[in-house]
C-alpha cells in the first residue's frame, strides 16, 4: 500500500479559506437538514455542498438569483460547492433520456418533463452563485460494461468541454470537472488525460461508491488520483465514511461529501470513537451517559443516551438534530485529526490507532 499522497492545502475562494483534507456536510434543499448555520458554525464546518438538481426542480434558481444568491438565501456566508445534477438525475428521476445534447428526465416530485444539458447546468449554478460549481457528467450504473462506460466518459468529456465555454462567471465561481471511467484503469487514464488536457482549476473522481465492493474503490483511487494534478484540489464525490475518509486522505484526495452522518443520524444511528451505537436499541433505556464519552460536542455536553433515545422514539424533532448535531461534529473533528496526523507525518499510525477503536465497518 503506498502512502505518498497525503498532503494538506489551502482552498481560496470568494467566501473563506478552506483547509484541506476537508468534508463538506450535505445541504441538498439549501439547508443541512435540521442545522442551522450558526450551528454548522459552532462545529466548525468550513464549506458545505448543495445540489443544482433540487434547487432547479424547487424553488427554481431564478428565484434564487432574485434572492441575492444561495449564500443569502440561506445566510451562509462562507463557501459553497454546488453538484451538477449529473448524478441527482441519475439516481432520482423518473424516465430519463440521455443524449448528446442532455439529459431528459421527469421531476420527482410532481412529473414535470424536464431537461438538464451542460450549459443549462452551468446557467444554474451561475445563478446560485456558489464558488465551486461541478460540471456536468453521467455517472455509469455498477457494473457497467466497458463499452458503455468507455462512450460515456467521452460523452462527460465533450460535456465538460461545453460547461467550460459556457460557464458565465469564471472569476466568481470555479468550475471542477469529474473524472469518470469506472473501474476500468485504462479509461480512468483516458478520462483523466482529457480533462486535465482541459485545465479545469480542480478535479474531482466521480462514479465511485455506486455499489462496488470498498477495496475496488481503493484501488481505483490508488491509480487515479496519481492522475490529477498535484497543485489543484481533488474531490472525491459522495463519500463519507470514516474509513474512506481516511483512507481517501491516505491517497491525496482534498474533499469529500457524503449524506451519510445526516443521513444515518435521523435514525438514530451514530459515529463514536468506539464505532457505531444504535441509540434505539433497548441497552440505552436507561444509560445517562453521553452518546460518545470522547466527544467534546455540544449534544454529548449537555444530553444522556437514555434521553435522545427517548426523543427518537417519541419522534420529537429535537432528537434528530441533537443526533445530526453529533455526527457532523464527528465527522468534521475527523477531518481535524486527519490534518494533524498529517502535519506530524504520522497518517498511518493514526489510521491503525483509530481503527483499533472505532472497528471496520462496510458503508
Ligand atoms: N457525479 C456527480 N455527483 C456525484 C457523483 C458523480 O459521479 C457521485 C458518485 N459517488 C456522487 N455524487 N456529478
Ligand atoms: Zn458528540
Amino acid at each position: 500500500m503506498q502512502a505518498v499522497g497525503r498532503r494538506l492545502g489551502r482552498i481560496y475562494t470568494p467566501h473563506g479559506v478552506i483547509e484541506t483534507p476537508t468534508f463538506m456536510p450535505v445541504g441538498t434543499q439549501a439547508t443541512v437538514k435540521t442545522m442551522s448555520p450558526e450551528e454548522l458554525k459552532a462545529m466548525d464546518a468550513r464549506i458545505i455542498l448543495s445540489n443544482t438538481y433540487h434547487l432547479f426542480i424547487r424553488p427554481g434558481h431564478d428565484l434564487i438569483r432574485r434572492a441575492g444568491g444561495l449564500h443569502r438565501f440561506m445566510n451562509w456566508d462562507r463557501p459553497i460547492l454546488t453538484d451538477s445534477g449529473g448524478f441527482q438525475v441519475f439516481s432520482l428521476s423518473n424516465m430519463r433520456k440521455i443524449t448528446e445534447e442532455g439529459v431528459e428526465f421527469r421531476s420527482h416530485l410532481n412529473g414535470d418533463k424536464l431537461f438538464i444539458s451542460p450549459e443549462k447546468a452551468m446557467e444554474i449554478q451561475n445563478a446560485l452563485g456558489s464558488d465551486i460549481m461541478m460540471a456536468f457528467d453521467e455517472c455509469p450504473p455498477y457494473p457497467a460494461t466497458y463499452d458503455y462506460v468507455k462512450q460515456s466518459l467521452e460523452r462527460t468529456t465533450r460535456w465538460a468541454e461545453r460547461c467550460l465555454k459556457s460557464h458565465a462567471r469564471k472569476d466568481e465561481q470555479a468550475l471542477f470537472a469529474i473524472v469518470q471511467g469506472g473501474m476500468y484503469e485504462d479509461l480512468r487514464k483516458q478520462s483523466a488525460a482529457e480533462l486535465t488536457s482541459m485545465d479545469f482549476p480542480g478535479y474531482a473522481i466521480g462514479g465511485l461508491s455506486v455499489g462496488e465492493p470498498k477495496h475496488t474503490m481503493f484501488e481505483v483511487l490508488d491509480y487515479t488520483t496519481p492522475l490529477l494534478p498535484a497543485d489543484k484540489p481533488r474531490y472525491l464525490m459522495g463519500v463519507g465514511s470514516p474509513d474512506a475518509l481516511i483512507e481517501g486522505s491516505i491517497r491525496g484526495i482534498d474533499m469529500f461529501d457524503c449524506v451519510l452522518p445526516t443521513r444515518i443520524a435521523r435514525n438514530g444511528t451514530l459515529m463514536t470513537s468506539e464505532g457505531r451505537l444504535v441509540v434505539r436499541n433497548a441497552k440505552y433505556a436507561e444509560d445517562f451517559g453521553p452518546l460518545d464519552p470522547a466527544c467534546t460536542c455540544y449534544t454529548c455536553a449537555n444530553y444522556s443516551r437514555a434521553y435522545i433515545r427517548h426523543l427518537i422514539k417519541a419522534d420529537e424533532t429535537f432528537g434528530i438534530r441533537l443526533t445530526t448535531y453529533h455526527n457532523l461534529h464527528f465527522l468534521l473533528r475527523l477531518m481535524e485529526d486527519v490534518r494533524q496526523a498529517i502535519r506530524d507525518d504520522r497518517l498511518l499510525d493514526f489510521r491503525d490507532e483509530f481503527f483499533a477503536r472505532y472497528g471496520l465497518f462496510d458503508n
